[in-house]
């Protein structure tokens, strides 16, 4: 089955191909030739909608689209649906990174939490799949692998962050993972035509 991928994120990208498996042929925005999509809701769930609505409408073709934030209690939630443009318009992962470190500095509650919200649409219908993994903000980066703030967040139960497990340990645990494993067995109960 092929299905489109709303995102420009190669990371993610490479992510879900690894956790869908060969049997999926994912599309990214790249792929298919579609420009950067506007991500202008206030929310997770919104802005998912927006990038996967915008490939159904313009492409006509099935699609899903992940958002992602992090969420820092200390921080009244934020970055949160902010997360990719954190330290201004154009900054790097480092320089968010180097923010919320900054921020979080002298902080003793360092609770935070990655949600993951997954909107689907096929054959015209919506679906909506959503994960949360907890842990914490560490008061510095360890690990070299993953992405964003993979190197400073250490999730619940685990003593690595996820930027020092490698990608199949992350993807068995993380909020992207989970949420689209979630969209795997959907897809496949889907009634096949
Ligand atoms: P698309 O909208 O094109 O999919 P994006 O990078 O903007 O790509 P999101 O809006 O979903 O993706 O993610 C916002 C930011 O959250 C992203 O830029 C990263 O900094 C961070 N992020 C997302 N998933 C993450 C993960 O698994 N680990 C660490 N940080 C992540």
């Amino acid at each position: 089955m092929e299905i489109i991928f709303a995102t420009h994120n190669l990371h993610k990208t490479e992510e879900v191909r690894s956790i869908l498996g060969p049997d999926y042929r994912i599309k990214n925005l790249p792929e298919l030739g579609c420009p950067d999509i506007p991500e202008t809701a206030d929310t997770l769930k919104g802005n998912a909608l927006q990038k996967a609505q915008y490939v159904a409408d313009r492409y006509g073709r099935n699609c899903f689209a992940d958002d992602t934030g992090l969420e820092i209690e200390a921080l009244d939630g934020r970055p949160g649906v902010y997360s990719a443009r954190y330290a201004g318009e154009g900054c790097s992962y480092q320089d968010n990174v180097l923010k919320v470190l900054k921020e979080m500095e002298g902080i003793a509650n360092r609770k935070a939490c990655f949600k993951t919200v997954i909107a689907l649409i096929l054959n015209g219908q919506r679906y909506f799949f959503e994960v949360r993994v907890d842990g914490i903000i560490l008061p510095e980066q360890r690990g070299v692998d993953g992405f964003g703030y993979d190197p400073v967040f250490l999730p619940d139960g685990y003593n690595q962050t996820f930027a020092e497990m490698d990608g199949a340990t992350k993807n068995s645990i993380s909020h992207r993972g989970r949420a689209m494993r979630q969209l795997k067995d959907f897809l496949l109960e889907y009634p096949r035509p």
